[in-house]
């Protein structure tokens, strides 16, 4: 008896944390991994970013060059936004550099390189 109870609450619970989660569409998450090398190439990113729709924040680390996104989906979607890191010359998961813009960025923050071998 207790048993059911329990997972009667439970299944209450994560409906009810569903649909928080369905309301909640106005801000979402994603994390994408760049070919960013140092700080030149995190304000680069970050400012295209910061220009793209529906963009509302994006922090990137450097070390680990994953770039966290907070957008809004009813505006933007995760393949606009990885097109704006490729149009900013930089790849952005799976999707390669735009090679004119990548051909503008500064030698140390092309990919194959990295600013701080240059030091
Ligand atoms: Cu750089």
């Amino acid at each position: 008896m207790k048993r059911k109870l329990f997972t009667g609450i439970i299944a209450v619970l994560l409906l009810f944390s569903s649909n928080v989660k369905a309301q909640d569409l106005k801000s979402a998450e994603i994390k994408i991994k760049t070919s960013a090398t140092c700080d030149m190439c995190k304000k680069t990113i970050e400012s295209a970013l910061a220009f793209e729709k529906g963009v509302k924040k994006s922090t990137l680390d450097v070390p680990t060059k994953i770039v966290t996104v907070v957008y809004n989906p009813k505006k933007t979607t995760p393949e606009k936004i990885r097109l704006a890191i490729s149009n900013a010359g930089y790849e952005a998961d799976s999707l390669k550099a735009n090679p004119k813009a990548w051909s503008n960025l500064e030698d140390c923050c092309k990919k194959g390189t990295t600013c701080e071998e240059k030091k």
